[in-house]
């Protein structure tokens, strides 16, 4: 058996190629980035496996989905808040059901190293009743993943793979298993009855109802898990899934008097749960995210005669990410010896890059503002959100991807003046465009800047759908009068000109669209780097 160095992310795209995918789908997101990117980097060769990035995880999703229905495995992964994108399709999927295996790796984030929230998405899994798997290492992830393909063609249902960051951004040694036998092409599984697909209320209500009927078969698949540990000791019990089955493993380290339930499966092991409640009188629960299992075995009115501890009581942070000591400290255990850091280093607050194009657009807006102090700018997701910090000091919201443009068509209908927004190229084809079809209907009193380097910067540097004169082109297309689409280019010495192409478009009253077309320095060096020796005299990215 080979074993190999993975992050837990890439144990997951690993697990999807020797599952038989017939191609992977995502869109770019911390945590998750790094599964579709390994999938790429190691089928670019192999031909079989399409894998490329969507245009957002609602499309992702469908395109997972259509692999299915067409016989072949799919893979979808996506960071937490892409699922509340990909909502849609993801519960429906749970009527449709599946045709060849489709597993959604979801990456959560507690703590929001990288997002603007930490939801959890095994309340999804729940919402959708459909299995859920939840790795503590890189090794289930591996094994896990797999398994969910089969798991996928068993119940006809999608499968989903939860991991956190610390997971998915962590390496250890992964034994991994040959590719599946059938895993050039995976056969193509024949087509489903089209009716299983086709939503329409009377077959929407008979798959409602086969979901249902498949719950009590799903509850006990979980029960019945060996991938479920229970171990009977001491009338102190513990209940932990995940990456905290680590923390806990730690704290404990030589004693042997709790009880102790590791969960990886959902529905939740009601069977295996019972056993460890009859036996102990008090029991903690463990778990990275929000109190899932906790709140369920709590219900409503508690359990009587039990002690229960957790995010609930306050015995753990009900926020942020758990940590061994954390852990340690709430199991009454010692916390481990404190390491000396490498360094004094104090923490740095984010910023755009020197030279970046992003910068030079704020500086413009600043100043053709500067005579409008009722000025609101509404922004979005991207290297541009940092126009909040000082020196520019400039953004006043980032709430999801697309919302500036529908949140300032919002605002001038509120009677605001001036309303300005700012969206990048990747969050504007995610989902800036539909917003921008009804500023334009109604030729809404407002200005968008549509900051267009080329890439999608902020999580590593993707490749974009649309930029450069297509980007142009799109926009008059979905409604922009050409009168009022402006182009700068976003540098130092065009800042007198391009002060003043804003000023115009914000004294129009009614629709502008600035497009600021500049490079991302990173992505310009990357492109220098990747051009034959002779030619480049470019650094490598820093990125
Ligand atoms: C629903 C959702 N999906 C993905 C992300 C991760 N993400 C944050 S910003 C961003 C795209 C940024 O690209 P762009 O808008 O072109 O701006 P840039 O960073 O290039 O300036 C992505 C994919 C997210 N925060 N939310
Ligand atoms: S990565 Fe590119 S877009 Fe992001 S801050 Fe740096 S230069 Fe600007």
């Amino acid at each position: 058996m080979q074993s190999e160095l993975l992050l837990g992310a890439e144990a997951v795209g690993l697990a999807a190629i020797h599952a038989g995918i017939g191609g992977a789908f995502s869109y770019p997101g911390t945590p998750a980035t790094e599964i579709l990117e390994f999938i790429m980097e190691h089928t670019r060769r192999a031909g079989r496996v399409s894998a490329r990035w969507s245009a957002n995880e609602k499309v992702a999703y469908e395109e997972a989905l259509g692999m299915s229905y067409a016989g072949r495995r799919a893979m979808v992964s996506m960071k937490h808040v892409g699922l509340n994108v990909a909502s849609d399709p993801f519960v429906n999927s749970a009527l449709t059901g599946v045709n060849g295996g489709v597993v959604l790796a979801v990456a959560d984030d507690p703590g929001m190293h990288s997002s603007q929230n930490e939801q959890d998405s095994r309340f999804y899994g729940e919402f959708a009743q459909i299995p859920v798997l939840e790795p503590s290492n890189q090794q289930e992830a591996y094994d896990l993943t797999r398994e969910a393909f089969d798991l996928s063609e068993k119940f006809g249902l999608p499968v989903m793979v939860r991991i956190v960051t610390r997971l998915a951004h962590s390496r250890a040694n992964v034994r991994v298993h040959p590719p599946a036998e059938d895993a050039a092409g995976n056969g193509r599984l024949p087509p489903p009855d089209p009716n299983n697909w086709t939503l329409v209320p009377s077959n929407a209500r008979r798959r409602f109802r086969r979901l249902l009927t498949m719950q009590p078969t799903l509850r006990e698949w979980s029960s019945q898990s060996p991938h479920n540990k229970l171990s009977l000791a001491g009338p102190r019990g513990i209940i932990t899934s995940g990456l905290a089955h680590n923390y806990v493993g730690e704290a404990l380290a030589g004693r042997d008097d709790f009880s102790l339930l590791k969960i990886v499966t959902y529905p939740l092991p009601v069977d295996r749960i019972r056993d460890l409640v009859n036996h102990c009188d008090e029991i903690i629960i463990v778990e990275e995210g929000y109190p899932f299992i906790e709140s369920r075995l709590r219900g409503v009115l508690g359990l009587p005669g039990k002690v229960i501890h957790g995010k609930l009581d306050g015995k753990l942070p009900p926020d942020g990410e758990l940590t061994p000591d954390l852990v340690a400290t709430a199991l009454g255990q010692p916390q481990a010896v404190p390491i000396a850091p490498v360094s004094d280093l104090t923490g740095r607050p984010p910023a755009l890059c020197r030279g970046c194009p992003h910068a030079d657009t704020f500086k413009a807006i600043i100043d053709a503002t500067a005579a409008f102090p009722d000025t609101i700018l509404f922004s979005d997701i991207g290297c541009y959100t940092l126009g909040v910090l000082p020196p520019y000091k400039a953004v006043h919201s980032c709430v999801d991807m697309g919302a500036s443009i529908a949140m300032a068509h919002g605002a001038a209908q509120a009677g605001a003046y001036p309303v300005l927004c700012t969206i990048g190229d990747s969050t504007f084809t995610h989902s800036g465009m539909t917003p921008l079809i009804g500023a334009a209907r109604y030729d809404a009193d407002m200005t968008i800047f549509l900051l267009d380097n080329a890439t999608v910067a902020m999580t590593g540097g993707q490749e974009t759908m649309v930029a450069g004169q297509q980007l142009l082109d799109l926009l008059k297309g979905l409604g922009v009068p050409a009168e009022h689409l402006h182009v700068i280019e976003p540098l130092a010495k065009n800042h007198a000109r391009n002060v003043e192409v804003i000023t115009r478009a914000i004294q129009h009253r009614g629709l502008s669209v600035v497009v600021a077309q500049r490079e991302c320095i990173h992505n310009r060096r990357k492109a220098k780097a990747a051009e034959p020796a002779t030619k480049s005299a470019g650094a490598t990215c820093a990125r």
